[in-house]
């Protein structure tokens, strides 16, 4: 398999997952600051011009956080990324779509790209605003959803590579307070070997 990630960008909880299962792949990074997304050689491979995008050994592609994470979790069974039950599994998704639709695309995606969101330049500023009352308060629903709970869901899961990396935007690129059970939460995802790892990997220290 072949990871083609950004440092630090939302790719870093499939290669936190990666990193998990611990079998052989290969890291390519895209310099997406400078448009390699946007390329004839990566549009080839990914026409949404996006991280995280997996070629699989087969050679096919998939991409999409949630796709990306359910598809590693249901191929690696041994590496217990998913509940067993329906009901632990859709609540894995749950999480990992709020997370991924409404706190990354919504939210965060608005502080870093405002642009995208406001025809005039003089309207950024709210635009950026918007972005980190959206991001917070998912910050905050997802501190709930921690409540009394070392995991998302009870046992470490898909949806934690993905609060982590909206954990670290918060903490380490928009000086966001994490929340008591979300600040927990992401030391304890620190503290895991998979995850020091693939922040190494990443040029990343905390
Ligand atoms: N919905 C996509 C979001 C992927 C995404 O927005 N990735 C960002 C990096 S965090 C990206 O590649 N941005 C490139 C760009 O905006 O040009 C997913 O779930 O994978």
């Amino acid at each position: 398999m072949k990871l083609y990630y950004a440092p630090g960008a939302c790719s870093l909880g499939i290669h936190v997952l990666l990193e998990e299962i611990g079998k052989p792949y290969e890291l390519t990074p895209l310099a997406i600051r400078e448009g390699a997304q946007f390329k004839p050689e990566f549009t080839a491979i990914n026409p949404k011009s996006k991280v995280p995008t997996l070629v699989r050994d087969d050679g096919s592609v998939l991409t999409e956080f949630p796709a990306i994470a359910f598809w590693l979790a249901r191929t690696h069974p041994e590496s217990h990324l998913l509940p067993p039950d329906a009901e632990g599994q859709a609540r894995a998704l749950e999480a990992i779509d709020y997370v991924v639709a409404t706190m990354h695309m919504q939210g965060f995606t608005r502080i870093f790209r405002p642009a995208n969101f406001s025809p005039e330049p003089a309207g950024e500023e709210k635009v950026k605003a918007r972005g980190r009352e959206i991001f917070s308060n998912g910050l905050a629903v997802m501190d709930k959803a921690l409540n009394g709970k070392d995991y998302v869901v009870g046992p470490f899961s898909i949806a934690d590579a993905a609060l982590f990396y909206t954990e670290f935007w918060a903490a380490a690129r928009a000086s966001l307070d994490l929340p008591a059970n979300c600040a927990a939460h992401y030391a304890r995802m620190q503290a895991r070997p998979a995850v020091a790892r693939a922040l190494a990997q990443e040029g990343i220290t905390l």
